[in-house]
């Protein structure tokens, strides 16, 4: 008999469902969950939160993590299994700190963890390491992928075996230090409110799934009339935490607004885009991040998430949770609300 995922949920009159699900682990702060089913178990790759002392502040220096750990479900509500640190800062040549929002792929057997961290020069750039099966431990390759910066790698795998990595993230995720590819310092440039704003990248990946195969370029996200979203369009724009997933031969482009704190999405035809504008699909949680991931498993949809729950609204101390997703006819995506006060 199938386990439900352990929460209780109701349709509200706005139709937004009410979600409260528990922390998936207790035992350490876990975030950023980027969820993949690997031979036949459920894999969570999470940030590894802990309390570092550092001061709040607006590059999110208090997001500290120095190492991350592997979790497994063997099945929808079952035991979560802890598989240890599977990478760790001292082991990683070029990275000096604040290892953020990783994700994982599997090609022929490999599996390959892709995480952001900073470099001795407070830059962010976008590592991988690989190992031979999904729990690690991961062996770090010794430079950080060729033309990467910014945060939050997803590596989408489509149908026809490619595998791309979107990335990208605004504030402190320094996207906004890039133009065509190019650094441009550190002074912070961003469009003007009624100009386009900032767009995720996107690159495919090489055979070998070590580096890029072309240059990164930008993933246009356009709203219903098919123009650009707005700078100024804080309620929707992209500001971090991509993801892509496929759902009736079309691809879903999700995000966090960041600074409004939903997670947002778009729809196109191909990896590429462009993506249209289609609503949100999870409201802001308790604490200022909302970062996600989504899954199928054994034909129902899954959403993985963080909230600050467990650390009693501390940002930088947040915890893993999972609820179902649902569609509708039309292909959107049922929007849910996992407020807990
Ligand atoms: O966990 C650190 C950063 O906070 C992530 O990289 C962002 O997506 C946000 O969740």
């Amino acid at each position: 008999e199938e386990n439900a995922v352990q929460e209780d949920s109701v349709a509200t009159q706005d139709n937004v469902r009410r979600s409260a699900s528990e922390p998936l682990v207790t035992d350490n702060y876990t975030a950023d969950p980027s969820a993949h089913v690997f031979e036949g178990k459920i894999y969570i790759y999470p940030s590894h939160d802990w309390d570092s002392g550092i001061p709040e502040d607006d590059t999110g220096a208090h997001f500290n993590m120095k190492d991350y750990h592997v979790y497994s479900m063997e099945s929808i509500g079952g035991e979560v299994e802890d598989h240890g640190v599977v990478l760790d800062v001292e082991d990683v040549p070029w990275a000096s700190r604040q290892m953020w929002a990783p994700d994982a792929a599997e090609k022929d057997g490999k599996y390959y963890f892709y995480f952001p961290a900073k470099d001795e020069n407070d830059i962010f750039r976008i590592g991988v390491a690989t190992a031979d099966n999904p729990a690690g431990p991961f062996n770090p390759e010794q430079e950080p992928i060729e033309n990467s910066y910014s945060i939050d790698p997803a590596v989408y795998e489509d149908t026809d075996g490619e595998y791309y990595m979107y990335f990208g993230g605004i504030w402190g995720g320094q996207l906004q230090d890039y133009r065509n590819n190019e650094y441009q310092g550190e002074e912070d440039i961003y469009p003007a409110d009624d100009e386009p704003a900032l767009s995720p990248m996107i690159a495919r990946m090489s055979e070998d799934m070590l580096s890029f195969a072309e240059e990164p370029k930008e993933i246009q996200l356009l709203d219903e009339d098919g123009e650009p979203l707005l700078t100024g369009e804080n309620e929707r724009r992209f500001f971090e935490a991509a993801w892509v997933h496929k759902y009736n031969d079309t691809y879903y482009f999700s995000y966090s607004t960041g600074d409004t704190h939903n997670i947002a999405y778009a729809t196109g035809d191909n990896p590429y885009g462009p993506f249209t504008y289609r609503g949100v699909i999870l409201e802001p949680v308790l604490g200022w991040t909302n970062h996600h991931s989504i899954v199928e498993y054994e034909g129902k949809w899954y959403l993985f998430y963080h909230d600050s729950s467990l650390s009693e609204g501390k940002t930088y101390l947040r915890s893993v949770k999972m609820t179902e997703l649902n569609y509708n006819e039309d292909g959107s995506i049922q929007t849910i609300n996992a407020m807990v006060e």
